[in-house]
């Protein structure tokens, strides 16, 4: 039986992480079974995030890693897609998890009036005097990280501007289909489709939420994928 480590359900979504939600699908689609374990302490797992599995006596971090462990054990997540479509799913791989999810962390975290909701939703553990003096320095690191990522210093127009290419790109190739690279979903669904999860689930309005909102071929796809794998 493998563990997933995951960080715990929230705001509608299996997990409040995308990358914790993009591995439980990668666990269903594998078809072995597994079972969840939540965590709201990512410091001793590899890298010190989080998700990460317990399987066979070892702890294997990062969602690439679940995903290549996976596939060692003879998962395929690809199924008959020619390799140039491949090449392009891991293109938008990239762009899930190293660009768009850095405007979902902003989303939430970079906003004033959606930082009370994370601080008692995600650090609900701590006790109450301390939760805002520790949480504060952790909101702060973060958004200093942001800052050097680069996104963190734009402002939110600019950010939302930047988005434009890569919601353009996902409605381009679900044009007329129902998932990314053909009727079925493959790798890179389980990455786009988690990231654009994490932005809709946002509880209260926000500039990203709003923005997927609007657009009916997100939405759906969204909701077609939570259907096919968030289901029993
Ligand atoms: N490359 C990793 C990314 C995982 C990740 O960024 N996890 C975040 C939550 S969404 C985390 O655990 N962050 C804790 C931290 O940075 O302190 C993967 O694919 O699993």
């Amino acid at each position: 039986m493998i563990t997933l480590i995951t960080y715990q359900t929230g705001f509608g979504e299996s997990s409040f992480s995308p990358f914790c939600v993009k591995a439980m699908w990668l666990l269903k689609a594998a078809g072995v079974p597994w079972e969840r374990e939540d965590s709201n302490d990512p410091r001793k797992f590899p890298k010190a995030k989080l998700p990460a599995i317990r399987t066979e006596g070892q702890i294997i971090g990062d969602s690439h890693n679940i995903q290549a462990y996976l596939e060692r054990g003879g998962a395929d997540f690809w199924g008959p897609v020619a390799a140039r479509d491949r090449a392009a799913g891991h293109a938008l791989i990239r762009m899930a998890e190293e660009h768009m999810y850095f405007h979902v962390v902003l989303d939430r975290w970079g906003n004033d009036d959606f930082w009370p909701l994370i601080r008692e939703a995600y650090f609900a553990a701590i006790p109450a005097l301390l939760r805002k003096p520790i949480t504060g320095r952790i909101r702060k690191n973060l958004l200093q990280g942001l800052s050097a990522q680069g996104l963190g210093r734009f402002t939110t127009e600019e950010r939302m501007a930047r988005l434009e290419p890569d919601l353009a790109a996902i409605a381009a190739f679900l044009d007329g289909r129902d998932y990314l690279l053909g009727d079925v979903p493959t790798l890179p669904d389980y990455s786009v489709a988690a990231m654009l999860s994490a932005g809709l689930a946002a509880p209260i309005q926000t500039p990203l939420r709003r923005r997927l909102q609007s657009d009916p071929a997100l939405t759906s796809y969204v909701k077609r994928i939570r259907d096919r794998m968030d289901g029993a």
